[in-house]
């Protein structure tokens, strides 16, 4: 494969590089499709790869690595070095397993100005951070689609916050949290044409270049609680914002973005976004943005959109409607936006540890641009400009360039880095992993992956400093790397030993759908913070039966509100009966288990949604609307004890008007309660 590559590097014409990018797989290695060994299996395997991933039974993972869901609109938790899928923590779509999105309690996150939308295309996790280090608190996530950024609280690993983005198309420039979480930035993908109300406007994409502005917004993060809040927005030329990351350290105050279509085409953007040699990096300067929106710089528009939170006292989610937003013209706001000219169409930006050093990964460039952040500085001092555009300095490319890394590799996407000096870039078109040197640019190792991989992610590799002994890489590709599961392949991450002069390929392990990032940290970060159980008597849903003389069934017209308990092995009530064909049933279920990982769940034959997973502590609602008359079944879900098979019990549902009354028992009937009476005619 190595050498495949460097035959392939020496051999091609440039023109190879669009065709081979737009083929992907040009240089793929060879696809068998039965059982046995995949296509090179054993390039760079460290002959000691078993005893590194080996993590023994009972023992824990080094580290917790947060993989991106990508089309599956959740994340997945993974241990490191074993590749132990530990978790998947639904955020944007629906998610049958415990029922987030389908019970009451949760489908208000999933609200939006569009209505409820159980989807999204979820890219890029990033670890909220003190001083530059991930602190392990909390997980910021972008949903690219309708765009979105959400908040996974990580002492519960549970999405506590959905905010939808106004301004926004393609919200895949995002989230990119400043070094103490001051602003969560997100950056549209696709410019529109805004209507200056917060939506797009109806006009004709003939008007593509002089309509449509893209928009980065600056979302302001509570440093006690993590609550998030839209403070305002900067409205940018109309060009593709790609991808963005932090400075750190002399930079801190900078955030850099990559642009692409800086041409402006509105169709065929394959061709007409590959026009110009050279894109920009966009560099802002979000603490004079900040500061110039607090000064009153910042105009006024209306807007429409959600803000989805839930309470951890109620188990409850709810949504609060906004309508404005402030926001920033860079043309009346001098010091806080520049442009540095990147090679064409670039991919990922990153920033190296030191923050002196930023790498533009340009996919279609021959080249790996490092721009210094000094030379920026004092390129801006000194005006050493190259125009203007829409009233924003292009910086000369000289004057900010460090250097170029000659010969990376085909496609560069995305870079990390290892804390002692070295980078590592991934080369999508020719397939691998490739190490060079901050210091003198040159390349010092390469590491054939399987196959076309995007991002890599260095645990802390886009922090001060880096955790420089593992890097997953996350292709593209499967082909033949796993056993064939019929024309759809898990994606796959590979497990890279960095720790030494040379890369040592150690594991692959399949993810759950497309991972585009993800986020690694130490274990003991997270782990000793980890919630067992809601405390009971913390519990504040307005439904909750706290002990099972609680529990009760009543009716108000054609609402039936069930409030029941679950504790190993039973559901009390566990027979219901006075519940009429077209009720609206709303089984109110509290786990009333004060122990780790004894969850209950709750079905009913006949929902049309998902179960409800009830964790120890906590009250979830199903909604149930019965057609039929007859006896239906219910059941804990989640095999909780020796006699879960036992954990069931029956509602009678009888026809519209009939009179049997409300009654509800578990061993023995109970007596009709007042108010069940009262309402009954
Ligand atoms: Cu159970």
């Amino acid at each position: 494969m190595e050498t495949l590559v460097n035959r392939f590097w020496k051999s091609a014409p440039k023109a190879a590089l669009l065709l081979s990018l737009a083929a992907g797989s040009a240089l793929q290695s060879c696809n068998k499709t039965g059982a046995g060994e995949g296509g090179g299996a054993a390039a760079g395997l460290d002959a000691d790869a078993a005893s590194k991933v080996y993590v023994a039974p009972g023992k824990h993972d080094e580290l917790y690595s947060f993989l991106s869901g990508g089309f599956n609109g959740q994340v997945s938790v993974y241990g490191i070095p074993s590749g132990r899928l530990l978790k998947i923590i639904p955020v944007f779509s629906q998610f049958p397993e415990n029922g987030y999105g389908y019970n009451e309690e949760t489908k208000a996150m999933l609200q939006t100005s569009h209505g409820f939308i159980p989807w999204d295309d979820l890219h890029h996790p990033k670890l909220s951070r003190k001083d530059g280090m991930t602190d392990g608190r909390w997980l910021f996530v972008n949903g690219n689609n309708t765009p979105r950024v959400a908040r996974v609280d990580l002492s519960t690993f549970e999405t506590v916050e959905i905010m939808e983005i106004p301004n926004s198309a393609g919200n895949h420039c995002s989230p990119y949290p400043t070094n103490n979480n001051e602003y969560v930035l997100a950056g549209t993908r696709f410019s529109v044409p805004l209507d200056m109300k917060g939506g797009t406007a109806d006009v004709s994409m003939e008007d593509y270049k002089d309509k449509f502005r893209g928009s980065i917004s600056f979302i302001k993060v509570d440093q006690e609680k993590g609550d998030m809040e839209l403070d305002f927005q900067v409205l940018v030329p109309g060009f593709d914002y790609d991808l963005a990351n932090g400075g750190k350290g002399p930079s801190n105050d900078w955030v850099f973005f990559t642009t692409y279509n800086t041409e402006k085409a509105g169709t065929l953007k394959e061709l007409g976004a590959s026009q110009n040699d050279r894109d920009y990096l966009a560099a802002i300067n979000w603490k004079l943005a900040a500061k110039y929106a607090a000064e009153g710089k910042a105009k006024e528009m209306p807007a429409n959109y959600y803000h989805n939170k839930l309470d951890h006292g109620t188990h409850s989610a709810k949504s609060t409607i906004k309508k404005k937003v402030r926001y920033l013209l860079p043309e009346d706001c001098p010091g806080m936006m520049y442009l540095l000219p990147a090679p064409k169409s670039p991919h990922g930006i990153d920033v190296d540890p030191t923050g002196e050093f930023m790498v533009v990964n340009g996919k279609l460039a021959s080249t790996l641009p490092v721009f210094s952040f000094s030379k920026m500085m004092k390129a801006i001092e000194n005006k050493q400009f190259d125009g203007e555009k829409n009233g924003i300095p292009v910086l000369k490319y000289e004057a900010v360039l460090q250097g170029e890394v000659k010969e990376p590799g085909l496609g560069p996407l995305h870079t990390e880095f290892d804390g002692k000096g070295n980078a590592y870039s991934t080369m999508f078109v020719s397939s691998e992993v490739v190490k060079w040197s901050l210091k003198d640019l040159q390349v010092k190792d390469r590491m054939p992956v399987y196959y076309s991989p995007g991002h890599l992610m260095i645990p802390g590799g886009d922090t001060r400093e880096p955790y420089g002994k593992y890097l997953v890489v996350m292709n593209k590709i499967t082909k033949d790397r796993f056993l064939p599961t019929g024309p759809e392949l898990m994606h796959s991450a590979q497990l890279i030993d960095i720790s030494g002069d040379k890369m040592k390929m150690l594991l692959d392990f399949p993810t759950v759908a497309e991972p585009h990032y993800a986020q690694g940290i130490k274990a003991d970060l997270i782990a000793p913070k980890s919630v067992k159980f809601f405390k009971l008597d913390e519990n504040s849903h307005p439904q909750a039966a706290k002990k099972e003389s609680d529990v009760s069934v009543t009716r108000k017209g054609n609402v039936v509100t069930v409030k029941m308990t679950a504790i190993r092995s039973h559901l009390t009530p566990d027979n219901i009966e006075g519940i009429q064909v077209g009720d609206t049933v709303n089984f109110h279920v509290t786990n009333l288990e004060q122990d780790w990982d004894v969850p209950h769940g709750f079905a009913v034959m006949g929902a049309n949604n998902a179960e409800t997973l009830i964790m120890p502590g906590a009250t979830q609602s199903l909604k149930w609307i019965p057609k039929k008359t007859g006896v239906y079944p219910f059941y804990c879900t989640d095999f909780c004890s020796a006699l879960h098979q036992e954990m069931q019990g029956y509602v009678r549902v009888s026809p519209k008007g009939s009179s049997v009354p409300i009654s509800f028992s578990t061993g023995k009937k109970k007596p009709v309660p007042p108010a069940a009476t009262a309402s009954l005619k």
